[in-house]
């Protein structure tokens, strides 16, 4: 799938957008989702163009990749979650319900989270 410039991320990363920021660096942007699902709720984006993890995880350099990662760390120690716990989640694709195709990790926490997905079948 290429990379589609117009997608809402993009537009948020080259401010066209607002967004209420937690974190930026030269690799990722991490900002609260618009309809949260839990009373903290983050999204760290990377910088470069990426579809989706499978298109990051292939394509992005090592140091895009470290940096990447180090930036959602420090974004939930923003969101002030380390201590008490807190979940990452990626949606990847059609099964997992991608709505947004600019590769992003979800940051949950705030409360107990429950179990991580229903049972199959419920
Ligand atoms: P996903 O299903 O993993 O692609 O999740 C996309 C998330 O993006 C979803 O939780 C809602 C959030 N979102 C969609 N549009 C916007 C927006 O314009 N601003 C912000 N901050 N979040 C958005």
């Amino acid at each position: 799938m290429a990379y589609d410039r117009t997608n809402i991320f993009a537009r948020i990363l080259r401010g066209e957008l607002p967004a209420k920021k937690i974190y930026e660096d030269e690799y990722a942007l991490a900002f609260h989702d618009i309809r949260p699902l839990a009373p903290v709720h983050g999204l760290v984006i990377p910088k470069g163009e990426y579809v989706s993890f499978h298109d990051f995880a292939a394509k992005a350099a090592p140091a895009e990749l470290a940096g990447f990662f180090r930036a959602v760390g420090k974004a939930a120690k923003l969101l002030g979650v380390t201590d008490d716990g807190f979940r990452l989640l990626v949606n990847n694709g059609a099964d997992a319900h991608q709505e947004v195709p600019h590769f992003h990790v979800h940051i949950f926490g705030g409360k107990s989270l429950g179990p991580m997905l229903p049972r199959s079948g419920d």
